[in-house]
């Protein structure tokens, strides 16, 4: 395992003597030494000679490397961008363990070929539209008492103001469900405390339910919306009809961050676009951008959720496109919704992990302001406002609602924290991480990022009780850092060591889907992901035995008025039945159960020409629903090198012409 004794203390200088302590780019071979090999004559010494390393990257590979066979002591969950899935990495090895199919087809793990996973996606269709991309940017695990459990994943698509929900028992998406309410998020997803709610607000302001106001009705027809998701745990599943709204006034609201412990109860989600910009650069108007950046202060928007659920349950919201809505004028009314002005075009809102501050970012601030939760709570309570906004909703005085605000650098975006009291700050601008203690409101370090960092993410470094250890920057450009790949580069995440003093960055890693935005950490003796499906016959969607499941022995071919059924199943190294006889134009209904139940034995099942690929877990169960269109002779196969026979894993469909 990942020894931190070693991390620590000169004990490596000492072992590997003679090169290992000079800066990079001294070293010279010493006298009489061999001339340098790529592998040296072995000892780490030479190793480093030849390789050109200096002591901190020897100790950054060695806080690094995982021997074969080893596991990673955490698990992170990074967005997987615009590829709409979520990509599972291993800390410290940056290893990619797995990429979770989310929002688009996955062909390896057959997401997106077969009845259940086809399901799955519709299920994210909009009016009608087949999406075939998502842009993920948070992902959320379930929380139980402000701490991840392991349980569940939520992750957002901004493009389609869409939410999924990942299993972790066995990392497989559930459910997609739509906002018909808005047309775009952003700070989505983010889960209270006990994940009561997964949060969900609007990046752009559009009519509530969709249909056509015109632009310059912008003040008065467009909106956003603050959707707050009830989360069923027992199902596993978001609940839309317990689920409701908060209507909010069109400024482009961005990331959300839940109270806990005393705060808890509160939601806080950022602004920018006070102004109420929305572009025109061919109709006499500034750009969004310029527009959008004229105030020097937005609207931290503080969202008292348990007075919301009370009014939806008092019957006082409306309903909009399926979604139960607390109109502004009843946010208001009912003491739910108030702003504290926020400077200058606000991006991260992060709360303590004690739940007593709020640390909000400007992109075009250099500071880190500190809201005291206290504070805000009790101007809320002595309705204490210096007047309100266009919309009526109430604004709580800035400099009674902070506790400090720490010059901190240029462009800072999201806060992390550690177990020792400290804050880690992206600074975009800057291209650095800087670390500061919260208590005292002062910077302690900085590091750099390569370049332009935008979200961090520390290990459990968003919960009650964060770990330290590890921070991962996730980096917008790459630059110089990697073997030129052409125009689009890779994205870049950088792994810092936060038991070290300084900061040190261990190892940069490529990561070749983008953009990935946020990423969360979780220590992985917290999963405990199933190894096989069972029951044998196990639909993954349902996670109970499917109706079509197959047992060995009772594998047929039925015709019936709907098509061809044909009951199959696969198991080293063959399927049975493996001659699969139909008439040109049938519907051919595939049941295809894997019954096996030895860990890692996956069988894959394809037809060329049909687009039918299916993979199969040990023990899973899928329905395959295809038109054989064609006359002809089609090969169908297992895709999975599975045994010594797999190239034999093979069979026939047959189509005969009409
Ligand atoms: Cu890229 Cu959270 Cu969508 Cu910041 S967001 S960087
Ligand atoms: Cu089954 Cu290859």
């Amino acid at each position: 395992m990942w020894n931190r004794s070693i991390l620590r203390g000169s004990a490596l200088c000492g072992a590997i003597a003679l090169a290992a302590c000079s800066p990079r780019g001294e070293q010279a071979p010493a006298a009489g030494a061999p001339a340098a090999s790529p592998a040296g004559n072995g000892s780490v010494a030479s190793l480093m000679r030849a390789r050109k390393l200096a002591e901190p990257d020897v100790t950054a590979a060695l806080k690094t490397y995982t021997p074969t066979g080893v596991h990673d002591e955490y698990l992170m969950f990074a967005s997987g961008g615009h590829s709409g899935q979520v990509l599972v990495v291993g800390l410290p090895s940056m290893r990619i363990l797995k990429v979770i199919a989310v929002f688009t087809p996955e062909p390896w793990q057959g997401y997106g070929y077969g009845d259940q996973t086809n399901a799955v996606l519709a299920s994210g269709n909009r009016d009608g539209q087949e999406l075939s991309w998502a842009d993920t940017h948070h992902p959320a695990l379930s929380e139980m008492a402000g701490d991840y459990d392991g349980k569940f994943l939520f992750i957002g698509d901004k493009a389609n103001a869409r939410l999924a929900v990942i299993d972790l028992h066995d990392f497989v998406t559930k459910q997609i469900v739509v906002s018909n309410l808005i047309e775009s998020d952003h700070g989505a997803a983010f889960v209270t405390p006990n994940t009561e709610y997964v949060i969900e607000p609007t990046q752009y302001p559009a009519p509530l339910g969709g249909g056509f106001a015109p632009i310059e009705e912008y003040d008065e027809k467009y909106r956003g919306a603050v959707l707050f998701w009830k989360f069923d745990r027992s199902k596993g599943r978001l609940d839309p009809a317990a689920s409701f709204a908060i209507e909010v006034p069109p400024y482009m609201q961005d990331l959300a961050d839940a109270g806990k412990l005393v705060s808890d109860g509160f939601a806080f989600v950022n602004s920018f676009n006070t102004e109420r910009s929305y572009g025109g650069t061919l109709e006499g108007r500034p750009p969004l951008e310029s527009g959008a950046s004229q105030n020097d202060t937005d609207y931290l928007h503080v969202i008292d959720w348990r007075k919301a659920e009370a009014a939806v349950a008092a019957g006082k919201a409306e309903t909009i496109r399926d979604m139960k809505v607390l109109r502004l004028p009843v946010a208001v009314a009912e003491g739910i919704l108030h702003f504290i002005p926020e400077p200058k075009s606000p991006h991260g809102v992060d709360v303590t992990p004690d739940g007593k501050d709020i640390v909000v970012s400007g992109k075009l601030d250099t500071h880190a302001t500190i809201y005291s939760f206290e504070k805000v709570k009790a101007l809320i309570d002595q309705k204490k406002y210096v007047g309100t906004d266009p919309y009526g909703v109430p604004i709580l005085p800035f400099e009674e609602a902070i506790r400090a605000q720490v010059e901190i650098g240029l462009g800072p975006l999201h806060t992390q924290y550690d177990d020792q009291g400290n804050a880690y700050t992206s600074l975009f601008l800057e291209s650095k991480v800087a670390k500061w203690n919260v208590a005292e409101a002062r910077v302690i370090e900085k590091i750099p990022a390569h370049y332009n960092v935008g979200h961090i993410a520390a290990a459990e470094g968003d919960t009650v009780s964060p770990d330290g250890r590890f921070l991962v920057m996730i980096n917008k450009w790459a630059i110089d850092r990697f073997s030129g790949v052409g125009p689009l580069l890779p994205q870049n995440m950088q792994l810092v060591d936060l038991t070290s003093s300084p900061m040190q960055l261990l190892y940069d890693m490529p990561v070749p889907i983008g953009e990935p935005h946020y990423a969360q950490i979780i220590k992985a003796d917290k999963l405990a992901p199933i190894e096989v499906y069972t029951p044998v016959g196990t639909d993954p969607i349902t996670n109970a035995k499917a109706a079509d499941a197959v047992e060995a022995s009772q594998e047929r071919i039925e015709r019936r008025p709907d098509g061809v059924h044909v009951y199959m199943t696969a198991v080293r190294s063959h399927f049975t039945p493996d001659i699969v006889r139909v008439k040109e134009g049938e519907k051919v209904h595939l049941h295809l159960t894997n019954v096996e139940q030895a860990k890692d034995a996956t069988h894959g099942f394809a037809i060329g020409s049909h687009n039918v690929n299916v993979s199969i877990e040990p023990g899973e169960h899928a329905d395959i629903e295809f038109v054989a269109q064609r006359s002809g002779v089609f090969p169908m196969y297992c895709t999975e090198f599975c045994s010594a026979l797999h190239l034999e894993m093979a069979g026939y469909l047959l189509v005969e012409p009409k």
